[in-house]
């Protein structure tokens, strides 16, 4: 990148919500060269970047506090179990004020709705009953859900999607039923980018006596949640989307539901008593944690939340606003390119999928891999919605707090420089 677009850079940027050019030195990958280029990372839909500080908390807590928690009386026990034990209150927080019995770490969004699809779903789903999804679903909030369908002999229903991406709910009073168990539904679509009108759905899942799960892997980074409010009886994400390590997540989960719901991992920590013939079973949270937990990736996530309430989540998300108006803008001028998702950015969050009229979404981001731009090509683990939108991949660009103007123009002339170079 020149030091001319770089200057550019510093002051289209303070027309954000926040300078991300100032963002960008917390991330050292930043300072990557791929290809000969500088790095432009536009994959956080994938996996988001870590700052300094996050990278320090792990470095840190191995060098300082290591130990495993909840068993030792010594004092690097205590201080391990404090440390983990605070993410968890920071975690209970920064959702909307639940209680830290509310709050289960997991490994990422993915095993959080297994725990639900195999501990509430086994015990609460029955033959006839309905659960339903929507068309834009992760496999995570999908493939578990199929596999329960199956085996009550439950009916999978899906809420379908509008030609702009968005949920079609003219017929959602005949979707959600008195049959309807669970209605599982992502919060934020990870190819369309679409935010969904998840505190009506849920509204309405009550009032049909079901269940609701919500799928936050793309929100909770993005943008204020407040599961109290939108009053979700279940809310998963990860860590490792919103600047915290990899191999943590959250399942947020109503405390009275909780403990009616059977452990769904046995080992270690989540238990009472056990005698040969009997086992009784841990409070809650640690009923749903057995084993040791990944306690270090724990409590640098720790370190990610506080990082992120410094610049503001409401600061984050009218920064995703700016940045995806600018993107679509850019993207839409070019000759070929179809953008798959809602072009309101006020609906929608920064990941942004395309496609192209000639060139192979594989093609496409190998070519910008070759300019120093990472994006992701492929299904993103969504193959139900390849199907409805009639291909088998897209490209995605999502972007985040230290993408600015000038990494969105880049991208916009590198697209337009691959559609030279295949088509001649
Ligand atoms: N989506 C993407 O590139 P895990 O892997 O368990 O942390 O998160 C799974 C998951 C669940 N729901 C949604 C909406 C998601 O976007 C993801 C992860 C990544 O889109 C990797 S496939």
């Amino acid at each position: 990148m020149t030091s001319d677009l770089k200057s550019e850079i510093m002051t289209d940027s303070k027309k954000l919500s926040f300078d991300s050019s100032k963002i960008q030195d917390d991330f050292p990958i930043l300072e990557t060269k791929i290809n000969g280029h500088r790095l432009v990372y536009l994959d956080n839909a994938a996996s988001s970047q870590k700052p300094e500080a996050v990278i320090n908390a792990l470095d840190n807590f191995y060098k300082t506090t290591n130990s495993n928690i909840h068993r030792g009386l010594h004092t690097l026990a205590e201080k391990a179990t404090n440390a983990y034990e605070h993410c968890r209150e920071h975690v209970a927080k920064f959702i909307g004020g639940v209680s830290c019995e509310e709050i289960i770490f997991t490994s990422g969004t993915t095993e959080s709705t297994n725990l639900v699809a195999n501990s509430w779903g086994n015990e609460n789903i029955g033959e006839g009953d309905e659960i339903l999804i929507t068309e834009m679903e992760h496999h995570a909030n999908l493939v578990p859900w199929v596999l329960l369908a199956q085996k009550k002999n439950a009916l999978l229903r899906q809420i379908p999607i509008t030609t702009d991406g968005t949920l079609d709910l003219t017929d959602i009073n005949k979707l959600i039923n008195e049959k309807t168990k669970l209605l599982a539904v992502t919060h934020m679509s990870n190819v369309l980018g679409t935010i969904n009108p998840i505190k009506e759905l849920i509204e309405l899942a009550h009032k049909n006596g079901a269940l609701t799960l919500i799928d936050g892997a793309q929100a909770v980074p993005h943008m204020p949640v407040d599961v109290k409010d939108l009053n979700a009886d279940f809310y998963c994400f990860s860590s490792h989307k919103m600047l915290g390590p990899t191999g943590v997540g959250v399942l947020y989960g109503k405390k009275e539901i909780l403990e009616k719901m059977p452990p769904y991992i046995l080992g270690g920590e989540m238990i009472r008593e056990v005698s040969f013939e009997k086992v009784t079973f841990n409070d809650l949270p640690h009923k749903f944690e057995a084993g040791t937990p990944n306690i270090a990736d724990v409590v640098a996530f720790d370190t990610a939340l506080t990082y992120l309430e410094n610049i503001g989540m409401e600061n984050i998300r009218n920064h995703e606003i700016e940045i995806s108006k600018y993107a679509i803008e850019k993207l839409t001028e070019i000759e070929g390119i179809t953008i798959q998702g809602p072009l309101d950015e006020t609906i929608r969050g920064a990941a942004i999928s395309f496609t192209d009229r000639d060139v192979h979404p594989h093609d496409i981001s190998t070519f910008l891999d070759s300019r120093g731009i990472a994006i992701r090509a492929g299904h993103h683990c969504a193959q139900p919605l390849m199907k409805v939108l009639k291909t088998v991949a897209t490209a995605r660009a999502s972007f985040y707090i230290y993408n600015d103007r000038a990494d969105v123009d880049y991208l916009a002339e590198t697209v337009k420089e691959m559609r030279r170079y295949f088509r001649g």
